[in-house]
């Protein structure tokens, strides 16, 4: 089946053009300039035309933090692969990056089957695996080798959760050796878990457990430190460095200096630590706050920073975007804490509107055009070894391609999410932009507010190493 995208702007990390995509079954096979003779024999043969007039033509979204199916205190990330990769394809990503994960005393190539049984004939959009080495030592650091030849080429460490998921110092430098010797990419849950754990303790020895608090004892200076930390451990381990969810100011001045140093780290940022904060989300009246408890935390909308994130963005301290997908419903899972905010399952669910939120950026002017597709599908696609299979619209690429209407406006609801959520994270949002056509290896999947993909669709991608190592 040959298809041919006209009439649209074709969006693109570099700059944004009107010109044409013509599909070859599942991958991109040229990009045409309109009206020249090449583009218009290309319509006279294609068996599909689809009109993108008006709309921009974007690379499917590129996701590379998500939880499907995340076991979290007591319970599950409530979207499994099924759900959850469909909610994404609403919302215009077409390949996510989840995490495997070894919990201590597990092997790695066990847990790593668990999780491909969990996504296997499942998902909607194609999928990758990072893996969350929960227990490092002997076993676990030679499987990280056997991992990067399967395609699992990021690991990622924690720095926080004492007696679940923390790696101490030793085990972090012995990880980053590991993948400087592999060219494996270490990816850090960069908070000082062990102080924010006492911290947790004195707060509910003075009765006061409720959601708020959860940003209160996760505090920024703590965020900082493990970033600062984290940082000279990668520089010590000569390996590559990305930090996930990065919230805080603090901790993006530690990024900025260090990588105005010279030295290889990267790191992410999320929606949630663009638009939500402390007081109004964390501290929503009654127990709604839970449902914005997440880590690292909200911050304060006293202090700056949404700002700096936006700045962090613009100057690539921060390079890409991703969600932290961990979704959980109030109801039998967020209440699990509801005498206790330590019993509150971690995690905001949000992949279905990366897209839209980060396009709310391009509408304000904190970005450009360019670089909303460079930060949600190019750059995660290139830093995990996906490109330029993903993140692209060139000749070779696949053909995920997402057909963007910027004049549509329309809100967030937890009435209109297609996410196995009981509440939205971003309820009554006034968002500018949305998505009108999914295409996923050439086939759509959405259209007409539709979704007229199946169960299965997405394949396992095996990935390369990140284009970013020395
Ligand atoms: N943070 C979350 O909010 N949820 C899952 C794990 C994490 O680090
Ligand atoms: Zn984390
Ligand atoms: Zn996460």
């Amino acid at each position: 089946m040959t298809t041919l995208i006209k009439g649209g702007t074709v969006v693109s990390a570099t700059g944004a053009d009107p010109a044409e995509v013509l599909i070859d079954g599942e991958q991109i096979v040229a990009v045409l300039q309109p009206g020249s003779t090449l583009a218009d024999s290309a319509e006279t043969g294609a068996e599909r035309v689809i009109d993108a007039t008006g709309k921009y033509v974007i690379p499917g979204g590129v996701d590379c933090h998500t939880h499907m199916e995340l076991p979290f205190g007591g319970t599950f990330a409530s979207d499994d692969f099924e759900n959850g990769t469909k909610a994404a394809a609403w919302g215009g990503t077409t390949t996510i990056v989840d995490f495997a994960v070894q919990s201590f005393g597990q092997q790695v190539q066990e847990s790593l089957d668990t999780w491909f049984a969990k996504a296997e004939g499942n998902c909607a959009i194609d999928y990758g695996f990072h893996m969350i080495v929960g227990d490092v030592n002997e076993a676990s650091l030679k499987a990280m080798d056997v991992l990067v030849n399967e395609g699992i080429t990021s690991f990622k460490l924690f720095m926080a959760y004492p007696g679940v998921f923390l790696s101490d110092d030793r085990q972090i430098l012995l990880a980053m050796q590991q993948a400087a010797s592999n060219g494996g990419m270490i990816m850090m849950h960069a908070e000082n878990g062990i102080a924010i754990d006492l911290l947790a303790e004195q707060a509910v020895e003075r009765g006061e457990t409720a959601p708020i608090n959860h940003g209160y004892v996760r505090r920024a200076e703590l965020e900082s430190e493990a970033t600062h930390r984290a940082i000279q451990l990668a520089k010590v381990g000569a390996s590559p460095l990305y930090i996930v969810h990065l919230s805080a100011s603090e901790a993006l001045e530690q990024v900025a200096i260090a990588r105005g140093k010279g030295a290889n780290v990267f790191a992410e940022t999320c929606p949630q630590y663009l638009y939500l904060n402390l007081e109004d989300h964390l501290g929503a009246p009654g127990f709604a706050g839970a449902g914005y408890v997440c880590s690292t935390p909200l911050r304060s909308k006293h202090e700056h920073h949404h700002e700096d994130l936006w700045t962090g963005l613009r100057t690539n301290d921060l390079s890409v975007v991703a969600t932290d997908h961990c979704p959980f419903c109030m109801k039998d899972q967020k209440d699990l804490g509801v005498d206790d905010f330590r019993a509150i399952p971690n995690g905001i669910g949000g992949v279905e509107h990366r897209m839209d939120l980060i396009y709310q950026g391009v509408v304000q002017g904190e970005i450009s055009l360019p670089r909303w597709v460079e930060l949600c599908a190019t750059t995660p696609a290139r830093m995990f070894g996906l490109y330029p299979q993903k993140g692209t619209i060139q000749p070779g690429a696949d053909a995920d391609i997402v057909l963007y209407d910027p004049e549509a406006t329309w809100s967030i609801s937890v009435d209109n999410h297609h996410m196995n959520m009981d509440y939205s994270a971003y309820e009554g949002f006034e968002v500018q932009g949305r998505v009108d056509t999914v295409l996923s290896r050439g086939k759509v999947i959405i259209e007409n507010q539709s979704y007229l993909g199946a169960k299965g669709d997405g394949r396992y991608l095996r990935r390369g190493l990140s284009q970013y190592l020395l």
